[in-house]
């Protein structure tokens, strides 16, 4: 099994009913959830359309390759109502999952780059990652707070 961590993201009401809906379906998709952080309202940062996300940082393994993960990942989203890729950038969705970390795969190819380019930068992600791995140690991953 591969650690991965995800972050998950909606603004569009009704927000916490679609990220249960997301935590509920992973297991069918062949993704085990190991814990969840707290949900946090957070202000949309880089562009995109519509109101205040609710957000969240899930700690899970998986046997799937990352670009077969990422694909399911799309059709969590699409079952939520979100439009498969490819879409316009900056729209505000039901439904958005990250693969932030993926073991200690370092890639980047068109549509999937990990880890993921903008988790440094978002707030959202460093309030998830403080409270689930407050030492900064992710088995599997790095530490988060100095060497990923
Ligand atoms: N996701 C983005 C861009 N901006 N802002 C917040 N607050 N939360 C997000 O999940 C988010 C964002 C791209 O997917
Ligand atoms: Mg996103
Ligand atoms: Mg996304």
């Amino acid at each position: 099994m591969i650690p991965v961590v995800f972050s998950l993201g909606s603004n569009i009401e009704p927000r916490r009913h679609y990220l249960r809906q997301a935590l509920h379906g992973l297991p069918a998709i062949g993704v085990r959830v190991r814990r969840v952080s707290k949900f946090q309202v957070t202000a949309p940062v880089e562009g995109v359309a519509g109101g205040d996300f609710l957000n969240a940082m899930v700690e899970a393994e998986t046997r799937l390759a990352p670009g077969e993960l990422l694909a399911r990942l799309h059709q969590l989203e699409h079952r939520a109502g979100r439009p498969l890729p490819p879409r316009p950038s900056g729209q505000s969705r039901t439904l958005d999952l990250d693969i932030v970390f993926y073991g200690r795969l370092h890639l980047c190819a068109p549509g999937l780059c990990l880890p993921h380019p903008a988790w440094r930068r978002r707030a959202f992600i460093r309030a998830g990652l403080k409270e689930l791995w407050p030492a900064g140690m992710i088995p599997g991953i790095g530490n988060w707070k100095k060497d990923i």
